[in-house]
């Protein structure tokens, strides 16, 4: 059974104060580049980007970013074998902000890090997420959240974004 938390009205807003804050906490946007890990966090990256140009009429690249073959969840995967596909965007010296839907333990994050720095050398990473559920296993925070949903380790958070989903929601299920 799922139930609606958040419609695409509040979904919109938070994304909205999250490019805010991105323009607020850079002041040169120059070096800025989107990341969106496969596949709700890419729609997040280009809903940000256009934000951006329509707020500050400013242009950031946007890369996809897939991070299967770096999970650390994966058996019989030897992880120093596995090579990243190459971003389609420079990041060495750039300034990366990472989206992604749902934050949760934090190891497709980790896994996504690892990544970046196999294909260059970024001057800093930021994360950027839709929802932060909790119940993190490794170091890892964002610097820009959606909606922090606490959750119990049962529940799923169920991301709907019009572009793949025909509709924009969070339901908690
Ligand atoms: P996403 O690729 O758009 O993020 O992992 C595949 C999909 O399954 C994800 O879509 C995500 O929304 C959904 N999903 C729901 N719960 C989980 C979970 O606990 N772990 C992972 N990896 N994906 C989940
Ligand atoms: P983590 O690696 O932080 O545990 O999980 C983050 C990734 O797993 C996100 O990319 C997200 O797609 C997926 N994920 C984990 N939990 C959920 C959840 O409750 N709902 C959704 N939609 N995705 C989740
Ligand atoms: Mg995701």
């Amino acid at each position: 059974m799922a139930k609606e938390i958040i419609d695409g009205q509040t979904m919109t807003r938070a994304l909205t104060r999250i490019t805010y804050e991105i323009i607020e906490r850079n002041k040169g946007i120059d070096d800025l580049v989107l990341v969106g890990i496969k596949t709700r966090g890419v729609f997040v990256a280009h809903r940000i980007e256009s934000r951006l140009k329509q707020l500050e009429n400013i242009s950031i690249p946007v890369a996809e970013l897939d991070i299967t073959p770096y999970r650390d969840d994966h058996e019989a995967t030897d992880l120093t074998t596995v090579k990243a596909e190459p971003l389609d965007i420079d990041i060495n010296n750039k300034h990366v902000i990472l989206t992604d839907d749902v934050l949760y333990t934090g190891r497709t994050i980790r896994a996504a890090m690892d990544a970046l720095m196999s294909v260059g050398r970024p001057k800093k990473i930021s994360l950027a997420v839709l929802v932060d559920r909790g119940h993190r296993e490794l170091p890892i925070r964002a610097d820009f959240v959606g909606k922090n949903i606490p959750t119990s380790q049962k529940e799923k958070i169920k991301v709907s974004m019009k572009e793949i989903d025909g509709e924009d929601k969070i339901e908690i299920e």
